[in-house]
């Protein structure tokens, strides 16, 4: 038998091309791109008919948090039911994040995300976030000690070649010095910076003026306005560029934010480059103005229909580079802790399994995306950026991750129909005209029919690497 698996009929959709062909499969590995109807019986291998639907790369998701501990416990998708609801959605690989107690080295904090990441069903990366960890002096804040900085070279050697900075949250906000010294570590490493960019001390000053009104959800997105992002995003561009680093900036909201990466590109910084997600490009803030806006809080905050229209722009002209979902799911009971007030309830929009049906829904159906755009932004950019070697593309020698996507099945997103560990749904009622069919990864079917059909603990860790960049932005681009 030439092939363990064969995928006829399909129109392949990379990020480049649409073609009709069949795919061949061996050893977990792509091996032939052969001509439609290549007769199977000469093959003689079992067939999967993808007549009538879209073949694309396994899609990667480089933004979620399974099983994250926060004021309220943890996260509610573990990592069994979070990569499991991912692969439903045609998520062939995430990463995800390790975050270190006060003074814990970095690999050990590594070691035990790896212990707790084996339930994983898909393979996935961890990003190393870089922490305050010591207290020079009593009473003065933490900063990130040298020994911290010289343990990243040995997390880089394990695999971890992203680190998440953060420029908000108490405990976890760097100072402008500390980022620095972490960016200059990381273009030293030749890694990336993925860094949550917003301006934590003005939120906190901010915050502290909405005392009277907590109850209103819409509060959150006022107290921390576009202009805090776009501060935030300006100044960790600037430092990224002194420091010589590579950066993505995550999570993108607002156009103004989202024009300084554009402009950076524009000036020929080619280390530069964006995420934005579902939800910025799909919900508006009014939703926050519900009675249950608590629901939908998140950082950076939903925003005016204005931004999300100038998101997809900025996003097919490749301003922005990435859809990651920022996963960070909790049950109505977690969102509901600290009511009424806004500030307690916990950020997180869930989302690990409709990016892709979503973003054929309101981009490639409206005309926003075309079908390249659409995987180069959810399975090829990703892996690329975040140096997943062998994932994101159909080419052989690829890992066999691929997404039957079938554009006239219907699926209407309600808590029930989806299969995250949650008792809500952000798109509650929405239907998509398409949806995940069928989903092989590393070679294995492991969706069927929109039905799980995978062995549990199959996922495996990625160590991840840099080699070249294929899809820079043109700096001759205007973006629009
Ligand atoms: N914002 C984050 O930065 N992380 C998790 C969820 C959120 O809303
Ligand atoms: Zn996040």
């Amino acid at each position: 038998m030439l092939f363990d698996l064969l995928v006829t009929g399909g129109t392949v959709v990379t990020a480049d091309a649409t073609f009709a062909a069949d795919i061949g499969v061996r050893d977990g590995k792509i091996a032939a791109l052969l001509p439609p109807s290549t007769d199977s019986n000469v093959q003689s291998a079992p067939t999967l008919d993808a007549s009538g639907c879209y073949v694309l790369p396994g899609a990667v998701d480089g933004h979620v948090h399974l099983q994250m501990p926060t004021g309220v416990g943890y996260t509610a998708d573990d990592w069994a039911t979070g990569t499991r609801a991912a692969a439903l959605g045609g998520t062939t690989c995430i990463i995800d994040f390790v975050e270190t107690e006060p003074g814990e080295r970095l690999t050990d904090a590594l070691t035990k995300r790896l212990d707790e990441a084996r339930a994983a069903v898909i393979d996935f990366g961890l990003h190393m976030t870089i922490q305050p960890d010591e207290h020079p002096i009593a009473g003065i804040p933490r900063r990130v000690s040298a020994r911290r900085l010289a343990e990243m070279g040995e997390v880089y050697q394990a695999g971890c070649a992203s680190f998440k900075l953060y420029m908000a949250y108490p405990g976890f906000q760097l100072s402008d010095g500390d980022l620095f010294r972490a960016l200059r570590t990381v273009a030293e490493l030749n890694g990336i910076a993925c860094i949550h960019a917003e301006n934590g001390d003005v939120i906190e000053a901010l915050r502290e003026a909405v005392v009277d009104r907590p109850e209103r959800a819409i509060h959150h997105a006022r107290t921390r306005p576009p202009a805090n992002e776009h501060e935030a995003v300006t100044r960790a561009l600037l430092c990224a560029e002194l420091a010589g680093a590579r950066v993505m900036i995550f999570h993108v909201g607002c156009e103004a934010a989202a024009r300084v990466i554009a402009d950076a590109k524009l000036r020929g910084n080619d280390r530069v480059f964006g995420e934005t997600c579902p939800h910025y490009l799909t919900l508006t803030e009014d939703t926050l103005a519900r009675d249950d806006g608590r629901l939908w809080v998140c950082a950076p905050p939903l925003r005016p229909q204005a931004d999300q229209d100038a998101m997809w722009r900025l996003l097919a002209s490749r301003a922005l580079d990435v859809v990651g979902t920022d996963h960070c799911p909790f049950t109505r009971a977690q969102k509901d802790a600290g009511k009424p007030d806004f500030r307690r309830a916990p950020g997180g929009i869930p989302g690990i399994e409709t990016r892709l049906g979503l973003l054929h829904e309101f981009g490639v159906r409206r005309g926003r995306l075309t079908l390249n755009d659409w995987v180069r932004v959810c399975c090829t950019r990703p892996a690329e950026l975040y140096g997943l070697a062998g994932k994101g593309r159909i080419a052989v020698g690829y890992d066999a991750d691929l997404v039957v996507f079938d554009p006239a099945l219907p699926k209407t997103l309600t808590a029930d129909a989806l299969n995250s560990a949650i008792d809500w749904s952000a798109y509650e009622g929405l239907t998509c005209a398409g949806w995940v069919r069928d989903v092989i990864a590393r070679g294995d079917l492991i969706v069927r029919d929109q039905g799980w059909i995978g062995r549990p603990g199959r996922g495996q860790f990625v160590r991840r690497a840099f080699p070249g960049n294929t899809h820079a932005a043109d700096p001759t681009t205007r973006f629009r």
